[in-house]
């Protein structure tokens, strides 16, 4: 059976990780057995130091990029499968951009945002002993804080980032519209990586100009709350 390594429901959602998220939510659909295993220790196990990562029985494969295609080349797991030539172009380009853009916005309003840093800090570390209990987050923020840096995004400011999320949540809109999925009525990767994104913005109660801004997006609302109850109610 395959396992999932992943970080466990809390914040409201039933993965904090957009990423984990997203490769439950594929062997979830793909009705492949499959096996949760949750807790931050799983982090300092996995071999590129990110999750999410799966093993199936002597193979370990790392990222939802590559879990993803593990999946469609051996399972035959092919969500996109009803998309055009044309559809799958778009689709790839559009999950990438929200997992390299949309997502470093949500982790601003995670871990820099302080009055959301309140929040999260008790729930991500308060289960550990002191002195670990002060001494991790801190370490966790900076390392936090640095990658972010790195990527380029913590060289923005508040404003500017909001204005990369606004761009990101516009396109997504505009290319949903009023229907029900993005491609042909159906389900495909782009819907499940839209709302592995929205849903950690959207349920969470962690207030911020992040959520105002996704909420001004009714359709994108709505959508969210009608893949959170189809899939995980
Ligand atoms: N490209 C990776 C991204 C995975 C990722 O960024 N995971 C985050 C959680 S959302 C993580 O494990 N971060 C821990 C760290 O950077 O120390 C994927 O698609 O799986």
């Amino acid at each position: 059976m395959i396992k999932l390594y992943s970080f466990g429901p809390s914040l409201n959602v039933p993965e904090p990780s957009p990423f984990v998220l997203k490769v439950n939510f594929l062997l979830t659909v793909s009705k492949q057995p499959f096996e949760v295993l949750s807790g931050t220790q799983y982090l300092q196990k996995a071999p590129k130091g990110k999750l999410p990562y799966i093993e199936d029985g002597n193979k370990t494969v790392t990222d939802s990029f590559f879990i993803e295609k593990y999946l469609k080349d051996t399972y035959k797991v092919d969500v996109n499968s009803h998309l055009s030539t044309e559809q799958k172009a778009i689709s790839h380009l559009a999950c990438a951009s929200l997992e390299e853009r949309l997502y470093w916005c949500i982790v601003h309003f995670r871990w820099v945002y302080q009055s959301n840093w309140e929040i999260i800090k008790p729930i991500f570390f308060g289960g550990m002993p002191f002195p670990l209990n002060k001494i991790i987050p801190k370490v966790a923020r900076k390392g936090m804080i640095k990658a972010m840096h790195g990527h380029g995004i913590g060289r923005h400011s508040e404003a500017e980032i909001l204005q990369i999320a606004e761009a990101q949540l516009h396109a997504m809109s505009d290319l949903l519209g009023d229907k029900e999925y993005f491609f042909n009525n159906k389900l495909s990767l782009l819907d499940i990586t839209s709302y592995a994104m929205l849903v950690q913005i959207l349920l969470p109660t962690m207030p911020s100009p992040l959520v105002n801004l996704t909420k001004r997006y009714s359709n994108l609302v709505t959508f969210c709350e009608r893949m959170h109850t189809r899939y995980y109610g």
